[in-house]
């Protein structure tokens, strides 16, 4: 108690040294910067993670962990011998996806969502906003519900 009394005491005193000192010069002190303080985050750069597909209808991995705000870029590789899609979106957009594929048949690229031939590798770049839990599916015909999904989880 005591001790943290007299620095509390040392504290104002320098306070009011430092004050009185300012307020003499001519000079109005400039704002604070308006830079954020939670610029902690990477500085801009890219974090790329390895995903292969499979004609076992797999993701591999199964599960990736990403950070919110975080840009991320996934680099998929198509191990398999056909088609495969690397789409992300939670279990409403991948219904609705799926529903694309079925009457559009052919694939294509967006925003949340890739296409990739055998043998070739893309990249996807995303950053998720929020924190929280989303999937990747692939909708070539019968791969989503032959079990070909995977799970990102979002940390805060
Ligand atoms: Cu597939």
């Amino acid at each position: 108690m005591l001790v943290s009394a007299a620095l509390m005491l040392a504290v104002a005193v320098a306070a009011a040294a430092c004050s009185s000192g300012t307020s003499s010069s001519p000079a109005a002190p400039t704002a604070a910067s308006p830079t954020p303080a939670t610029s902690a985050v990477s500085a801009g750069g890219v974090r790329d993670i390895a995903v292969t597909l499979t004609d076992a209808l797999r993701f591999e991995p199964a599960t990736f962990e990403v950070k919110a705000g975080e840009r991320v870029g996934f680099m998929v590789t198509n191990a398999g011998k056909i088609r495969h899609e690397f789409f992300i979106g939670d279990e409403d957009a991948q219904r609705e996806h799926e529903a694309e594929m079925a009457s559009m048949g052919m694939a294509h690229d967006e925003e949340n969502g890739i296409s990739v031939d055998p043998g070739q590798t893309k990249q996807l770049e995303v950053t998720f906003d929020a924190p929280g839990e989303t999937l990747v599916g692939c909708h070539e015909p019968g791969h989503y519900s032959g079990g070909m999904r995977a799970t990102i989880t979002i940390t805060s």
